[in-house]
């Protein structure tokens, strides 16, 4: 697994938070301690971690929690929002559009095993790569990737004496959605390869210059990272070797440090092993929390209707507030993950009373289930005991989907009201997981 060092000791830490008696200095001092070492031991920078954390001490302890927030879950709050920030904030961008791309960076740090991967990510997104092998200095470069081109299936250029020559020839050559050039590493960073690179760049005119770091080399990626910025210029980083060591927190720390964004993570050697980077997703991963933070933004992002919310709480759920809610999960992934966020849910034993097949509900349902909605009359929507046979063909041919289809919907609808009502309604409406999630939401006033 990775990071499971890192992982395992900030677990602890946010156990140790949830299960303080008081939130005081010298519990938040012992907290705080433990974080440090965990931190120290993943090779982050020392001044990193004591300025984090005297910044996470003196928002506990100065700093009013927002209301509804307990200060114990505050500390929880805002431990996590920092660790996040520690490791880079936001996601960088990363668009599956026909490109090129420069991968560049030291002696073995995995250049074209990336390229491999990277060449792997694409074909699986439908867009058809090709590799270009601009090593020309060591011997077995090419071999090497023509060897990986093969296994994948993707066609390999290695035609020219220099990196430049190789990289024109592909170009002229090349009819491939995305091109990734492999380029030859160096000890460090000298003028001759900074030169070379130069050239590259010039010719390829790449729309990313991806730099890669073995995430063996902790803190150093910090150096790295801003000598390749300023000598040759990168649009963002890609950490290899995240699954082989313990200082891979100290890497991404010092990458984000750097203010380059990192974008994707290698996690192995196969060429499925590459992971698109999202602190969010992989501090909440880390530390075993679901995506509650990830929801909560989201949510908002998209617009969660808090009507409909409340109304739903209420227990009058309709197939207008259904449709609300599919249109705010949009953007948010299926269902059945954004029920998985929810705290308690799973444990709460409501999950084994949604319809079966319901946990997988993917987009493509959703996207029918929305269309199909938007065919019924308002009182449809209101009322939906009333659609039977002929509106439910009606329906159907309105909304260019199958009667199967709408049937599944409403059989859905009638199963997922009933545990909504069971989760949210009735004396579970203060305490219940609905009504947890909806206070993280920021829904107040229910
Ligand atoms: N465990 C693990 N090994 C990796 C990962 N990425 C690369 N490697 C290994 O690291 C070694 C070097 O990888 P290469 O892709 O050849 O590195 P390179 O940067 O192209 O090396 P040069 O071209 O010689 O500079 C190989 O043994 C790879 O299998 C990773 O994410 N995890
Ligand atoms: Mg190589």
């Amino acid at each position: 697994m990775v990071l499971d060092r890192l992982g395992s000791g900030l677990k602890d830490t946010f156990k140790r938070i949830a299960g303080l008696g008081v939130v005081d200095k010298k519990a938040v001092e012992m907290v705080i301690r433990d974080l440090q070492r965990v931190l120290l031991q993943s090779d982050v920078d020392v001044k990193m971690v004591f300025e984090m954390t005297t910044r996470i001490k003196e928002r506990i302890l100065k700093e009013k929690p927002p209301t509804g927030l307990t200060l114990k879950e505050y500390f929880i709050r805002v431990l996590y929002d920092e660790l996040v920030a520690f490791l880079g904030e936001e996601q960088g961008s990363f668009s599956l559009k026909p490109q090129k791309i420069l991968l560049i960076g030291l002696f073995a740090s995995g250049k074209t095993t990336t390229a491999g991967k990277l060449a792997k990510w694409f074909k699986t997104r439908g867009l058809s790569p090709a590799l270009v092998g601009c090593d020309v200095h060591r011997p077995a470069a090419r071999e090497q990737l023509s060897q990986l081109a093969e296994k994948m299936d993707v066609p390999v250029y290695i035609d020219g004496k220099t990196a430049e020559e190789t990289a024109e020839n592909a170009l002229s050559e090349s009819k491939e959605d995305v091109i990734i050039f492999d380029s030859a590493g160096r000890n460090a960073l000298d003028e001759e390869l900074a030169a070379e690179l130069r050239n590259l760049g010039e010719i390829i005119k790449p729309d990313e210059v991806l730099l890669v770091i073995p995430a063996d080399i902790g803190q150093a990626a910090r150096r790295q990272a801003e000598e390749f910025s300023k000598l040759v210029g990168i649009t963002g980083i890609i950490i290899t070797k995240m699954d082989g060591t313990a200082k891979a927190g100290g890497a991404l720390a010092a990458a984000a440090a750097s203010g380059a964004k990192v974008k994707f993570m290698g996690v192995g050697e196969k060429p499925a092993d590459l992971e698109q980077y999202d602190p969010k997703r992989f501090v909440s991963k880390l530390i075993g929390y679901g995506d509650i933070q990830g929801l909560i933004e989201k949510a908002k992002n998209a617009g969660f209707n808090e009507d409909a919310a409340k109304r739903m709480m209420e227990g009058k759920f309709t197939l207008n507030e259904f449709y609300e809610q599919l249109k705010s999960m949009q953007g948010m992934g299926s269902l059945s993950k954004m029920l998985d966020m929810i705290p308690g849910l799973s444990s709460s034993g409501l999950m084994k009373k949604m319809p079966a097949g319901f946990m997988d509900v993917q987009e493509e349902k959703m996207k029918k289930w929305k269309y199909a909605i938007d065919s019924m009359t308002p009182e449809e929507r209101e009322n939906p005991d009333i659609i039977k046979n002929t509106r439910i063909s009606r329906i159907a041919k309105g909304s260019g989907t199958k009667e199967s289809d709408i049937r599944d919907l409403l059989k859905n609808f009638k199963q997922i009201k009933k545990v909504m009502k069971m989760a949210g309604g009735g004396k579970g409406l203060k305490r219940g997981p609905l009504a947890r999630l909806m206070k993280q939401m920021g829904v107040g006033g229910i």
